[in-house]
């Protein structure tokens, strides 16, 4: 079990096999610095999609030799998106990874029917946060895909989450599902359904994890909190993973964790054929780098 992204890239670094990961429109300085560290590291080989002379200029600017590389031009970014995606659908990358395109032109092109990732699942984005005071890896879902979800996208959201978890190594993890409260509101749908989520879970429809609910964002992290409340959870104070419910809640969280308790993150697509790296573009290159080393190990644990 990893406690930090550090040892998220220790173990990335450890990994049997380089994965092939395609940079859609790869002309950004902080992705091109992350694919550098990644490759010296031996943890992927590249394929940089994009504009093909910014991209040798920024490579020369950063010190990434583009002799380890593959370049592939295509200046349009969300031809570029479309492009890198195909690649990892025709099994010629392992991982794809977003550059200078949008988010919402990126999750298209994954979720394009005939050259996209889909799978029939729901495609969910997992936040992995290293909070220093928090005793554990913290991941958090969904602040970057799903705008609403409804109760059964946030079954399949949940189960996503607890996918990745397993796949870097937790065995069964404890899942939060949030809300503003921790008893049942019937006036607060959120708590409403982080209730039938935990029930779920019981009943099995969620696998490998313990999911309790509603439960606020205090008593999720602090046992102290939970004690004092007087809740009684398996999962109070010790969770693994935070289901927020909805990108705002999920976005707002994320960047308070990132902006005011200066966390380190990384963010991944899950449920779709292959991993998706997704990063916001104002995040560091060493994000963009903690996202490149999270995402092949769970590339590397999901096909194990
Ligand atoms: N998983 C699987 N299939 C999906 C998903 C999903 N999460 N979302 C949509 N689909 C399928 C639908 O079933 C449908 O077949 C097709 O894709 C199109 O669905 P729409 O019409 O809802 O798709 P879009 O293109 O309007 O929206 C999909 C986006 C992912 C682009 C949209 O949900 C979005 O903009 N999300 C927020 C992205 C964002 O801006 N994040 C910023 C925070 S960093």
């Amino acid at each position: 079990m990893y406690r930090n992204l550090d040892e998220i890239r220790e173990a990335a670094k450890n990994l049997p096999n380089r994965q092939r990961l395609a940079v859609a429109a790869a002309q950004d300085q902080d992705v091109l610095e992350a694919v550098r560290d990644a490759v010296d590291w031996g943890v992927v080989s590249a394929i940089l999609v994009g504009d093909e002379a910014q991209i040798r200029q920024l490579a020369q600017a950063v010190n990434l030799d583009l002799a380890k590389c593959q370049v592939v031009a295509e200046p349009d970014p969300v031809a570029a998106a479309r492009k890198a995606v195909a690649m990892v659908a025709a099994g010629e990358a392992d991982l794809v990874m977003k550059g200078k395109v949008g988010t919402a032109d990126i999750l298209r092109a994954v979720l394009d029917k005939e050259q996209g990732l889909r799978t029939g699942k729901l495609l969910s984005h997992v936040t992995a946060l290293d909070i220093e005071g928090y005793d554990r890896l913290l991941f958090m879902t969904d602040g970057a895909m799903n705008i609403a979800p409804d109760l059964g996208q946030k079954v399949q959201i949940v189960q996503n989450a607890v996918d990745v978890a397993r796949a870097v190594g937790i065995a069964e993890p404890k899942v939060a599902a949030l809300a503003a409260v921790e008893l049942v509101n019937p006036d607060m749908p959120a708590a409403v359904e982080a209730a039938l989520l935990a029930k779920m879970a019981q009943r099995g429809q969620i696998k490998g994890a313990i999911v309790d609910g509603p439960l606020a964002l205090d008593n999720a992290v602090s046992l102290h909190s939970a004690q004092v409340k007087g809740i009684v959870s398996p999962v109070a104070g010790q969770a693994d993973i935070l289901m927020v419910p909805d990108i705002e809640a999920g976005n707002v969280l994320y960047k308070s964790i990132v902006y005011f308790a200066r966390a380190r993150v990384a963010g991944v697509i899950a449920g779709a054929k292959a991993p998706v790296v997704l990063t916001s573009r104002s995040d560091s290159h060493e994000a963009k780098l903690d996202s490149i080393a999270f995402s092949a190990v769970f590339a590397a644990g999901l096909n194990q």
